[in-house]
């Protein structure tokens, strides 16, 4: 099979009219989800409920998981499952305990000491997928940041499954093993706005709203999210999975090609790119494809994502300018596969998170690396960052002068008062050394 090819040897141009991208289609969901969300608002669990009875066909009694469901679902647990979850856990927390940032005290003058402290917020809403595959590594990617953080009131909401009227077993499972039981059943628009606002559920519970909101979701999820902004922090938008590859004559083209298909497999909609500087690669990689996509389980699905507009291979004349189609298009999952592949992804700037080298498969970082697998996509890594301890801290600013702090700068204060015709603010200081 071929990827589209588009061929920027001659200049790179107006790079990102040039490259491929799919089309979300978020804000045609906004309206239906405008009138979802407000019914929540207004209705609480009843309106989670309808919805969910509506999209998921189920109606569970409770909103809430009870903790009887949870530890069943640890208990039928497939082992190796647990075991390989068990070590993702342990990754991650080493992962993300070292990115905790530090709190600073700087003596700005003498007298004068200016610091910045980080505190987690109160309360978060963690959403985890439940549509065309079933994350229980998503419950480890978003719980185990907010646990880092120091987050005392973390709650999970996945979507019911038909089968059992509850989320999905190793999702409950996997977090029975992180130690959460503030679970709730609901997917969608509905499970946002239920997390937003809190609500009371149908045994008279109180479920509190949060302060964060995190998690990839469908089309639904992330116009609900952008709704509730404001009202709550949210992540970055998680669309459909994204992965590029910047590859040159020394790529193994197996590795490539297995790679532009594992993200490829989540959605016919994800995108799969090739940067490369080696037209003979951008062949091998065609030919492996072509082997390799009809053997895989999930065929159709890849061969849709891999064929579509949002796929292709760009070709370059030079690393540099691989760099910079990399750096436009901003990938959520960024793969270096060339000579010196640390050196090259040191030089870039936008990517949601970066591969490097030819043994560092995004998929490591699906499940095991110690790094989180929650990115920006659609081009907002320009502007955001995957999810990380930052996304559930806040930092706050201490400031203390002291009586001849205070004087040594004081003259400044009052000018810069003056001059924003706001006197009573150097009045504030004047007034401390009266008399
Ligand atoms: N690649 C997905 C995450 C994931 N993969 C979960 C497997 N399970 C988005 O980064
Ligand atoms: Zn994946």
């Amino acid at each position: 099979m071929k990827l589209n090819r588009i061929d920027l040897r001659a200049g790179l141009g107006d790079i990102r009219a040039a490259l491929p991208r799919g089309t979300s289609d978020t804000a045609a969901a906004a309206a239906t989800v405008a009138t979802l969300v407000a019914d929540v608002r207004e209705r609480g669990a009843s309106a989670v409920l309808d919805a969910t009875e509506k999209f998921d066909g189920v109606r569970p009694p409770t909103l809430r998981v009870p903790a009887s469901v949870i530890a069943e679902a640890l208990q039928s647990m497939d082992p190796a499952v647990r075991a390989a979850l068990t070590e993702s856990i342990s990754r991650a927390r080493l992962g993300h305990q070292a990115q905790m940032p530090v709190e600073t005290v700087t003596e700005i003058a003498v007298g004068a000491v200016v610091g910045q402290r980080w505190v987690p917020v109160r309360r978060v809403g963690l959403y985890v997928p439940g549509g065309l595959a079933l994350y229980p590594s998503s419950v480890v990617m978003n719980v185990v940041p907010a646990q880092v953080a120091g987050v005392d009131g973390i709650a999970v909401t996945s979507p019911p499954q038909r089968s059992t009227g509850w989320p999905d077993g190793n999702v409950l499972a996997a977090c029975a093993l992180l130690g959460i039981d503030e679970v709730y059943a609901a997917g969608g628009a509905q499970a946002i706005a239920l997390l937003g606002y809190g609500a009371v559920d149908t045994d008279g519970t109180v479920i509190d709203g949060v302060d964060v909101i995190t998690g990839p979701g469908n089309v639904y999820v992330t116009a609900a999210k952008r709704l509730l902004r404001g009202t709550v922090a949210i992540d970055s938008e998680a669309g459909p999975t994204e992965i590029a590859v910047i590859a040159d004559d020394s790529a193994n083209p197996v590795h490539v090609a297995a790679d532009l298909i594992s993200q490829a497999e989540h959605d016919p909609l994800a995108s799969s790119v090739l940067i490369t500087t080696s037209e003979t690669l951008a062949a091998q990689v065609d030919a492996e494809l072509t082997v390799r996509v009809p053997a895989t389980k999930h065929a159709a699905r890849v061969a849709e994502a891999l064929s579509g507009r949002q796929s292709a291979t760009v070709l370059v004349s030079s690393i540099d300018d691989a760099v910079a189609v990399a750096d436009a298009y901003a990938a959520e999952h960024l793969e270096i596969q060339t000579v010196d592949a640390a050196a090259v992804a040191a030089r870039i700037r936008n990517a949601g998170a970066i591969f490097v080298g030819s043994y560092t498969p995004v998929s490591v970082g699906d499940y095991c690396a110690g790094s989180n697998h929650v990115l920006p996509t659609t081009g907002s890594a320009r502007f955001s960052s995957g999810l990380n301890v930052t996304t559930f801290l806040k930092s706050l600013q201490v400031v203390t002068y002291d009586a001849g702090a205070l004087r040594e700068v004081a003259d400044h204060v009052l000018v810069l008062s003056k001059a924003e015709d706001l006197p009573a603010h150097g009045e504030a200081v004047s007034a401390r050394f009266e008399s």
